[in-house]
């Protein structure tokens, strides 16, 4: 078939709602787009452990030790979910870590902020983790089979993520007057940074277009921020937290929360690498991975000799 026809071919079946496959034919740039994105999203989940990692040693009692230590876990598998998805486009996983570690490849803005109280966990699991439900419950329907299966699973974790922060913070809120500032502080801190999560304004998202086209982004990114500024709100209000907006106002018409303009000198900044934390962060991951590279040899060598034996014996 003509590479033209496969296009269109290509484009009809994401139209009917199939789901495309690693063996299917695809376009190049949908392969493309999707490994940058998959990619993308592995290493958010990897350099994510990092903010609350800080933190395992000194929360506040032993029981919110186990749920951090267990939550930074599931961080760590959802990366290996990601990236064992982005593989099945023909990728290898050495040359996606390498790709931000040394490159330019991308990770979410949000990680590169520090996480200076105990606050700051309770409203990552809140803010962040539920910024990441509403965009992967998206991705959930995505056109790729691969990524759209590992989200179903990841957003289940997520959601018992968001609900240990949430409870935590509605704790903190309800707590002494200090604990109450340190809880207001954080959620100060994190709100807009979270609402960047989402990405550029929608006429300033050069990928949109093309991820809608082929149904691998089902909403856009502006859409899915209003989704989750409205349910912020009532959010916020049941645990007596203010966000810090003074824009923020209920339109009668749209039916939506408006909010103020969010800095994004200061996103296009943090992409660029000038965040608060950005070479801290990678910094430590390229520490880890350096130091960690006898453990993949050794792995790889255990698999070979395992591997030469199964077939000495059989
Ligand atoms: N941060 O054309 P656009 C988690 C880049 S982890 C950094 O709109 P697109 C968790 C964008 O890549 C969850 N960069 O892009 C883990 C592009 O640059 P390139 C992480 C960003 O792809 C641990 C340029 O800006 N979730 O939940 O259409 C603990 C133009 O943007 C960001 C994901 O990764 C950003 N925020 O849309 C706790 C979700 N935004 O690549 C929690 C998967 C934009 O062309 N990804 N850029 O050089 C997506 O859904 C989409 O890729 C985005 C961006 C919405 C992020």
């Amino acid at each position: 078939m003509k590479e033209n026809k496969m296009h269109q071919r290509f484009q009809e079946r994401i139209d009917n709602g199939e789901i495309i496959e690693p063996k299917d034919w695809m376009p190049k740039r949908y392969r493309r787009q999707l490994i940058r994105m998959m990619s993308q999203h592995a290493h958010s989940e990897i350099v994510g452990m990092l903010p609350e990692g800080n933190w395992i040693q000194r929360a506040p009692s032993l029981n919110r030790k186990k749920v951090l230590l267990a939550k930074v876990q599931d961080e760590a598998g959802h990366g290996l979910y990601l990236y064992s998805a982005a593989e099945t486009l023909g990728v290898s996983r050495r040359e996606m870590v390498e790709g931000y570690i040394y490159g330019n490849a991308k990770y979410s803005s949000i990680f590169n902020y520090p996480t200076l109280t105990f606050a700051d966990i309770c409203v990552i699991g809140w803010l962040v983790d539920g910024a990441a439900i509403v965009n992967q419950t998206m991705l959930a329907k995505s056109s790729y089979g691969p990524y759209a299966r590992a989200m179903i699973r990841i957003c289940r974790e997520e959601s018992f993520h968001k609900k240990q922060g949430y409870e935590m913070l509605a704790k903190m809120a309800s707590g002494t007057v200090g604990q109450q500032r340190m809880a207001q502080d954080a959620v100060n801190r994190w709100w807009w940074p979270t609402l960047m999560m989402f990405g550029p304004p929608d006429d300033e998202s050069p990928n949109s277009k093309e991820l809608i086209k082929w149904g691998v982004k089902t909403k856009s990114n502006d859409e899915l921020r209003q989704s989750f500024v409205d349910r912020s709100v009532m959010e916020a209000r049941a645990i007596g937290v203010d966000l810090p907006d003074p824009e923020l106002k209920y339109n009668e018409d749209t039916g939506h929360w408006d909010f103020g303009e969010i800095p994004w000198e200061e996103f296009w900044e943090v992409i660029k690498g000038n965040g608060p934390m950005n070479r801290e962060r990678i910094r430590a991951r390229r520490k880890a991975y350096e130091e960690g590279e006898w453990v993949r040899k050794a792995a790889a060598e255990y698999a070979r000799k395992k591997k030469l034996n199964e077939e000495k014996a059989s």
